[in-house]
């Protein structure tokens, strides 16, 4: 059994004082640091959206920050602008040890295609290559820790237990942004698809 600590978008954009900010996002940074050297290998995961992406209100005319429109691949949830590839908001937080990290996956590249899992975008098939790099290695246990528990670490966890991880998501080192229920169903929906919630 080879175990790995996938530590999910801990940015300056999803800390308090950044532009998607999750409540109480930066208390996390120690406790996933000292996670880590519990580990075999440590891969750390960044947002990381060109400057215009789909999933931003600005880019819909008249929709608000956090409303839903439907997009070819389904319905996405406009988020404000954050994450964009260089910005000081895109970058770890100061505090995140990340000398640790085997690697570093980036997602949310694809203009066109939001990507909340770790392993695939939000069409659900386009993958990220980060299954290959895990099973090549010999890789079978994932802990995920990070932000936010309701949409990347919920994505993560759910795809990664249908590719047939074993999948501990820590709730104590995640944070959400729970919108209009998404937190609960979230933690219940892990469950479901087999992800255990310690
Ligand atoms: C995330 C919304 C948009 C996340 C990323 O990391 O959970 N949420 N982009
Ligand atoms: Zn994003």
């Amino acid at each position: 059994m080879t175990r790995a600590l996938i530590v999910i978008d801990i940015q300056n954009d999803f800390c308090p004082g950044g532009a998607l900010a999750v409540a109480g996002g930066d208390e996390i940074v120690p406790g996933v640091n000292d996670l880590m050297t519990e580990f075999d290998a440590v891969i750390l995961t960044q947002d990381w959206h060109p400057a215009g992406h789909s999933s931003f209100a600005s880019q819909h005319e008249g929709a608000a920050p956090l409303s839903m429109i439907e997009m070819p691949y389904g319905p996405q949830v406009l988020w404000p602008d954050h994450c964009i590839q260089g910005s000081p908001g895109a970058n770890f937080h100061p505090d995140l040890t990340v000398d640790r990290a085997d690697l570093i996956i980036r997602k949310g590249y694809n203009p066109a295609i939001d990507s909340y899992s770790a392993f695939f975008e939000n069409d659900h098939s386009t993958p990220t290559g980060l299954e290959g790099y895990l099973k090549t290695r010999g890789i079978t246990d994932l802990t995920m820790v990070g932000l936010a528990t309701d949409f990347c670490v919920n994505f993560s966890a759910v795809d990664a237990a249908r590719l047939g991880f074993a999948v501990t998501v820590h709730t104590d080192l995640c944070r959400g942004i729970d919108l209009g229920g998404s937190l609960a169903a979230a933690l219940s929906g892990m469950a479901e698809a087999g992800v255990t919630v310690a």
